[in-house]
């Protein structure tokens, strides 16, 4: 249930809000029973929240090929990725609760279509390839994001980005050597990592968020140093960082406007089609209906796993009771 904010935090009173920013600007973090203005509460919950529901709806696009791994070993490799991401879900719920927002209010909110997730989740897992693009690309994006966030200045969001870089460069790991195996194999394998590039090329880069001047968050997230780099610039990070990695095994980008920059030493792209993107993060993408389907189906399912918990826990507290 959603706490009401406290007295202090609904009226913002502009010496807190001073010394909160001092504390900001020398360095400090922000805990979760410090005081802190209303506003960061809640652009720390929005933004905590959809990241963790990325994580859950991120574990369907690739859920979905753990039963047709070509092998044992990249099996094993998929369960274990896909498991993580449940757990970063977890992980990111529980820092979001400390802003006074618990977990169940949360996941209403993706269920009922209130919540965002990812734009990137929403495009669907054709082959093989997909998987090892999703974690060349996705998870690659989510590290240069990440990497930034581990340095908020909120404690418990900072702290789980360090956590969860560690195993995203894992993810990041298992997805390059897929497509490198497959760019170095057969014509077929080639055509097939190829095509995968081609379509989840654009939509990493939309993974970023707007641009900056289409962006209405950054401003207020910079100030409160949650986001430490903005939207454009992480994405140019992410360009320049990836253009090398595909050229080492032969693959090439979608991009024809795609050129190396002498003077700023950034690879420079092309246009972004910003209309797909908006229409995705409306709802109107290829696999919007379908994911949040499969997580109103998980969480029905669930039903009775919550309520024999609750039944377990309320026992246990009564048997507490009875002994004290
Ligand atoms: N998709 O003002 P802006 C992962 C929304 S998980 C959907 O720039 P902000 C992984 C934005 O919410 C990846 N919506 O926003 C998991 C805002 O709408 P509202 C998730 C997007 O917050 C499993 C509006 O557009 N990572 O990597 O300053 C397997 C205007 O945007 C998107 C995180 O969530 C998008 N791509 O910046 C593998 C990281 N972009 O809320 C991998 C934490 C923007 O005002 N989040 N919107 O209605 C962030 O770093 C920032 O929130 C964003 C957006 C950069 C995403």
């Amino acid at each position: 249930m959603e706490q009401k904010p406290s007295k202090a935090a609904a009226t913002d009173d502009p010496a807190l809000v001073a010394a909160f920013e001092a504390r900001i600007a020398a360095g400090e973090s922000i805990e979760p029973k410090d005081w802190m203005p209303d506003r960061y509460r809640r652009q720390l919950t929005r933004m905590m929240s959809q990241h963790a529901h990325s994580e859950i709806v991120g574990m369907l696009p690739e859920g979905n090929w753990i039963t047709r791994a070509p092998s044992l070993r990249r099996k094993m490799c998929l369960i274990a990725k896909v498991q993580d991401e449940a757990g970063h879900g977890l992980y990111i719920y529980c820092g979001t609760e400390t802003l006074g927002t618990d977990r169940q209010t949360l996941v209403e909110q993706l269920l009922d279509g209130t919540a965002k997730y990812s734009s990137i989740f929403n495009y669907p897992t054709l082959t093989w390839a997909d998987i090892g693009c999703i974690g060349w690309l996705v998870d690659g994006a989510a590290i240069v994001n990440q990497t930034v966030l581990a340095k908020a200045s909120y404690g418990p969001y900072a702290r789980a980005m360090i956590r969860i870089c560690k195993e995203e460069n894992f993810h990041k790991r298992q997805g390059y050597e897929i497509v490198a195996t497959l760019a170095t194999g057969t014509p077929a394998q080639k055509a097939m990592v190829q095509d995968a590039l081609n379509r989840w090329w654009w939509p990493s880069l939309m993974m970023f968020g707007p641009s900056d001047k289409d962006s209405p968050n950054s401003a207020e997230l910079l100030k409160w140093r949650v986001k430490r780099k903005t939207n454009d610039e992480l994405r140019q990070r992410f360009v320049n960082l990836t253009v090398p990695q595909a050229q080492a095994v032969g693959l090439t980008f979608p991009d024809p406007d795609l050129k190396y920059d002498e003077a700023s030493e950034d690879w420079k792209f092309g246009a972004i089609d910003w209309d797909e993107f908006f229409e995705v993060i409306k709802g109107n993408g290829p696999c919007n209906q379908d994911r949040i389907a499969a997580r109103r189906k998980a969480h029905d399912e669930g039903q009775w796993v919550r309520e024999a918990s609750a039944a377990y826990a309320e026992k246990n507290a009564a048997r507490s009771t009875e002994a004290a």
